[in-house]
Order: structure tokens, then C-alpha cells, then sequence
């Protein structure tokens, strides 16, 4: 009797902790809606578990493989704002490359979900060294009848079986359950794996072709004006929008580059559109103006596929094409994708001297300099790319470096060591365009240049506040995502800032404008920002699919896939739109990702450019197997 009560008290407990974890795990990964539903269909699971593993150690070490994947998927959720998926973890090897980022986003607070784990791990391990003293965990009804209890398991079984069933073949947006299957725990990770095994797109219903706009003008005034120049185009590390023309303190955090706003073009309502693979997909995107994969990163996942972008586009006019970046080469699988994008050459971080590293490997202003070098000894014209590297979280830069006066509340913390080292980039490539005016490269080169993705996350408590507090207002994605476009011409003194919403996709069609290319050959997504009137800027991570950045206006998808539980704000005003004006935009946004990921999957570009085959009957086919 004695004993009973021991485990009744042992498993109320238990069975407490559990519902408190799930609270908590919940919490951690900001759920949109049915909180409590969602706590108790995982704890339906999780004591279907404890039931049914007659094993009771089996099932504890079962508990803390779930634990810990509840505590990884809570450091993901953090810093990705999506729930973690098997496809990403192609991307795990370079976890150790950026271990600081990462020892960075964990908090103390997600240590919490171990603990009821490591209680049941120890019971059982003492359990085991004393089996009288400490009962066993006993989760299981009392029962004598060893075949009604095998029935009773076989029908729980069942039924979780079932539930199972329904839960992977709901769809992801649009149904009733939708909103558990994309937030409860077990049903996520199953569906998860389960699709990615199937190996399947799900693609939206009514995926409809559409191209980006391109309208070159002989008569333009902006037309040509780079024909037969020499192109460089920077991609700055985790560059944001907010620091461009602002001063901190009374100084100047980027003086370089407003300078060259001074005499160029100034986009300030461009935004990133990356996928899965960060900095590699900002080079993609811009590169191609295609959409990057959501499931992990493109330059992997689709290197043996056909592009035609930017290089390509370039290198058939004459031009010789060059990749510059300070890292291994196999990071990103770089050295694999740079070729099919058309670059005919990469300089890599093997081939630059790093004695002096900052960060994860080169520093920026030792990057420029070796990298003039190359530049003075290629043929003319050519088209550089440039991907810096310095300005990457968590943005610890040596003493040396930091010269801007931080106030004391800003010293140490993210907020401060991004202005540092976003300040160091700035005066890096104030040095990179002395170096070209001094090499005589200045005067015949046009140069673009742009973040590749967001440096402060707006989910970070920590620089949340100074941010807010910095802008003037409330932090959000937005802003987050908000990156400058600069394009300089030589001889041109522009100063002219462009307010059109524009985006990574935008890039390709916007620099061929300028590089003169009468007609854009190829495929593509995006708009010449020089002549379009109005933006669309569609977001597939951070803002779940479906979200979108039009003109003034952000609209966020909910992530429980539930349109009515989305938000949308006046990013001039920043006050909130009533979501009803939003659904159309909603539905082209996510009609436009989906027909991205169609492309990749599908080869398109190969098929319609090579092998004359229609977009339209492409689509036809993958209708008829949907249906
Ligand atoms: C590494 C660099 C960083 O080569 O481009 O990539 P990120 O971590 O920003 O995606
Ligand atoms: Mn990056």
C-alpha cells in the first residue's frame, strides 16, 4: 500500500513537471494559438510513451532524447523564428565554423526544459542501484491481467497511430488542424520527417506562372551608364539599413559609405530575401533572381542545376567574372555553386594570407587590400563579386578595432559590438575605394553594394531595447530586414535616394539595367527598381511564407498558418492594418515562393532555356500529379 501511494506521489509529480515543461517549451517557441491544446496533445504523447515502453528505463532515456530536442528546437525557434526541420541539417557541419553565434543565442532560461528529464534520468539510475529503496517510476494503470493490459496498450497505440495519420497528412496552411500540426511538438517532428522522406514539395493550389518585370529604355537616363565598365559588387556581412547616414554619439558610424551615397544611387527600402543558407543565399538571389530553397541551403541542394543570372549574363558580353571571399572555400559549398552561377574564377580563403584574423577567419580590410592585387592583373572588363566577412555575429572584434566611444550601457553588449564592427567594415572598404582610385580601377568601374542579411535579430531580448531605443521605435522585422542598396557610377554625381520597396530578387534585373543588357534572357523574379513604380518583397524565413513587404506595408503570416492570425503595420506609421487588406498580397506572396522552390525542384531553367520545353506545360504536370 506503502508502495502504491510512493509511486501515485512520484507520478503526480512527474506528470506535473511535464505539463510545466511543456508550458514552458511552448512559451519558448512563442505559439501563436491553442496553447492549451497544444500542451495537451504533446502530454498525450508523452504519457502514451511512458504507457506503452514496458521498459521504464527504455522510456526514460526516450524522455530526455525528447527533451534535448525540445531544448535544440527552442535555441533554433530563437534565433530562426521556425520551427527546426530535418532538411537543416545539411547545414549542421558548419555548426563548429560558427560556434561563437551559437554559444551566443543559447539562454540560460532553455536549460529549464532538461531538468524534469534529468530528475526522471536520476530516479532511474538510482532505481536501479537500489531497487527497494526507490520505487519503480510507474506511469502505467494498475493491472492484473496481463492480456487486458496488452489489449488496453494496443488500442492507446492505435489511436496515437491514428492521430498520427491525420496529423502528417494535414496540409500546412488552410485546414482546421493546421494549426496543431504546425506547432505541436510530436505532430511537427513526425510530419517533418515523414515529408522529407517522401521527399515532397507541397506546393499551393493554384501555383501560377509569373515573371519579374524588366523594362530597359535606350533613352533612360540611367540605361547603359555602366556598358563596358567594369562591375564590382560588395555583399557586406550582416549590413543593416539603420546605421546608414545615422551618427551614434555624434559620430559617423558608416562615413564611407554615405560618401558614396553622396555621388551614387541610394536604395532605402531594399530588404533581404534569403532562404535557408543565410549569406548564400543573399549571393543567390541577387545573383539570379530566383527565390533560394526554404528546405536548406541552395548552393547544395541545387548545384548540378542550369542558372543563368547575372554572371552568365555578363561574362556572354565579355566580361571575365570573379568571386572574392575570405573563408574556406567549401563553406556554403561555395567553390561547388560558384561555377553553375557563371563565375569563372574564385579566390578563396586559402588563397589569401590570414595572419591577422578577425572573427571567423580574413579581416575586411586585409581582405580588400590582397584582393586590388588580383583586380590590377585581370582583364578588362570584368565583373568582381566581393562577400565580406568581418561584420558576422557575435561581432567580437580586437580592441584595436573598436574606435567608435561607445556609452558605457552599450560597451560589451550585441547592440555595441555591431556599431564597432560594422563601423570597421565601413572604413574597410573606404580603404578598398582609395585603393581602386589610387590603381586607376576607380574611374572605369561601377560599384553596388549591400547586406546580405540582417546583423541584429529583432527576437534578441538583449539588443531588442537599445535598437528600439536607437530607431525611435519598436524593433520589428522590417527594419530587420531592411538592408541599403548603393550604386555607384563613376562620373556621375548623383545623390539620388529611390524609395521603391525593392528586394534581393530585384538585384540582377536592376544591375543589368544599368550594365546596359537590352533583354534579360533568362528567367528571373525580381524588378528593375530603376523603373518600377510600386515593390513586392516576399519573405520565406523569420517571416514564415506568405508574409511580404509591399510599399508601406509588412504583413507577417501567422505561424500556426492561420491567415486570420497574422499582422500587418504601416511601417511609416507603425500602427497595425487590419489584415483584411492584406489576403490577396498574402496569396501572391506565397504563390511566388512556392513557384521559386518549383523552378529549383523542377530544373526549370534547364527545361525552358535549353530544352524549349513551356513553363505552362511544366506546371500542367505538376498539377495533374498533385491531383
Ligand atoms: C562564411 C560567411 C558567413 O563564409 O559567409 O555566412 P553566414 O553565417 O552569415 O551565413
Ligand atoms: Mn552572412
Amino acid at each position: 500500500m506503502n508502495l502504491l501511494k510512493h509511486n501515485f506521489f512520484m507520478g503526480t509529480i512527474l506528470s506535473v513537471m511535464i505539463l510545466i515543461k511543456l508550458a514552458l517549451y511552448y512559451h519558448f517557441m512563442d505559439v501563436s494559438s491553442n496553447y492549451f491544446f497544444l500542451i495537451l496533445f504533446s502530454s498525450f504523447y508523452i504519457l502514451t510513451i511512458f504507457f506503452i515502453v514496458e521498459n521504464k528505463k527504455v522510456a526514460g532515456c526516450l524522455y530526455f532524447l525528447i527533451s534535448i530536442l525540445m531544448f535544440v528546437d527552442v535555441i533554433y525557434f530563437s534565433n530562426f523564428n521556425r520551427n527546426l526541420s530535418v532538411n537543416v541539417l545539411g547545414t549542421a557541419g558548419y555548426i563548429d565554423d560558427v560556434a561563437s553565434s551559437v554559444w551566443a543565442i543559447i539562454k540560460g532560461k532553455f536549460f529549464l526544459l532538461m531538468i524534469d528529464a534529468l530528475v526522471i534520468l536520476v530516479l532511474l539510475v538510482l532505481s536501479r542501484k537500489n531497487s527497494k529503496a526507490i520505487p519503480k517510476i510507474q506511469f502505467s494503470m494498475l493491472n492484473h491481467d496481463r492480456n487486458k493490459k496488452l489489449k488496453t496498450k494496443a488500442t492507446v497505440f492505435l489511436m496515437v497511430f491514428l492521430l498520427t495519420v491525420v496529423m502528417v497528412t494535414t496540409p500546412s496552411q488552410g485546414d482546421m488542424l493546421t494549426p496543431i500540426v504546425n506547432q505541436e511538438f510530436f505532430s511537427y517532428h513526425i510530419k517533418d520527417i515523414v515529408t522529407n522522406i517522401q521527399d515532397e514539395m507541397e506546393y499551393s493550389d493554384n501555383l501560377t506562372n509569373i515573371q519579374g518585370e524588366y523594362i530597359p529604355e535606350e533613352k533612360g537616363p540611367v540605361f547603359g551608364v555602366g556598358v563596358n565598365k567594369n562591375l564590382i559588387v560588395i555583399q557586406v556581412e550582416s549590413l543593416q539599413n539603420f546605421v546608414i547616414n545615422e551618427a551614434y554619439e555624434g559620430q559617423e558610424i558608416t562615413p564611407n559609405l554615405n560618401q558614396l551615397i553622396q555621388e551614387g544611387f541610394y536604395f532605402d527600402e531594399y530588404y533581404q530575401q534569403t532562404g535557408s543558407g543565410n549569406t548564400s543565399d543573399a549571393e543567390f538571389v541577387s545573383q539570379n533572381s530566383l527565390h533560394a530553397s526554404y528546405k536548406s541551403f541552395t548552393y547544395e541542394l541545387y548545384t548540378d542545376n542550369y542558372f543563368y543570372g547575372l554572371p552568365w549574363l555578363l561574362r556572354d558580353k565579355g566580361y571575365k567574372t570573379l568571386a572574392f571571399h575570405g573563408y574556406s572555400k567549401d563553406f556554403w559549398n561555395r567553390e561547388g555553386a560558384y561555377p553553375t552561377m557563371g563565375f569563372e574564377q574564385f579566390i578563396g580563403g586559402e588563397d589569401y594570407d590570414v595572419s591577422e584574423p578577425i572573427g571567423l577567419g580574413l579581416g575586411d580590410s586585409d581582405f580588400f587590400k590582397q584582393s586590388v592585387k588580383h583586380l590590377q592583373n585581370i582583364e578588362q572588363p570584368f565583373y568582381s563579386f566581393f562577400v565580406t566577412l568581418s561584420n558576422h555575429h557575435p561581432y567580437e572584434m580586437p580592441e584595436a578595432y573598436q574606435t567608435l566611444k561607445l556609452k558605457e550601457e552599450d560597451q560589451d553588449t550585441l547592440f555595441g559590438r555591431y556599431l564597432q564592427a560594422v563601423h570597421y567594415t565601413d572604413q574597410s572598404i573606404g580603404a578598398f575605394i582609395r585603393l581602386l582610385k589610387d590603381s586607376g580601377l576607380y574611374e572605369n568601374t561601377v560599384i553596388a553594394i549591400y547586406g546580405d542579411h540582417f546583423g541584429i535579430n529583432c527576437k534578441e531580448e538583449t539588443a531588442y531595447a537599445p535598437m528600439s531605443d536607437f530607431l525611435g521605435f519598436e524593433y520589428d522585422y522590417d527594419e530587420m530586414f531592411n538592408i541599403p542598396l548603393i550604386i555607384h557610377v563613376p562620373k556621375m554625381q548623383t545623390a539620388e535616394t529611390i524609395h521603391t520597396t525593392g528586394g534581393q530578387l530585384d538585384f540582377m534585373p536592376t544591375m543589368a539595367y544599368i550594365m546596359g543588357i537590352d533583354y534579360l534572357d533568362t528567367l528571373y523574379f525580381g524588378n528593375n527598381l530603376f523603373k518600377a513604380d510600386t515593390g513586392f518583397v516576399t519573405s520565406q524565413v523569420y517571416m514564415p511564407k506568405g508574409s511580404y513587404i509591399k510599399d508601406h506595408i509588412a504583413f507577417e503570416m501567422s505561424k500556426d498558418g492561420v491567415f486570420e492570425n497574422s499582422r500587418a503595420w504601416d511601417i511609416k506609421t507603425r500602427e497595425a492594418i487590419d489584415i483584411k487588406r492584406c489576403r490577396e498580397d498574402y496569396e501572391r506572396a506565397v504563390n511566388q515562393v512556392d513557384l521559386g522552390h518549383f523552378y529549383l525542384e523542377n530544373d526549370v531553367l534547364r527545361k525552358v532555356l535549353l530544352e524549349n520545353v513551356s513553363i505552362d506545360e511544366l506546371l500542367k504536370k505538376e498539377l495533374e500529379e498533385d491531383d
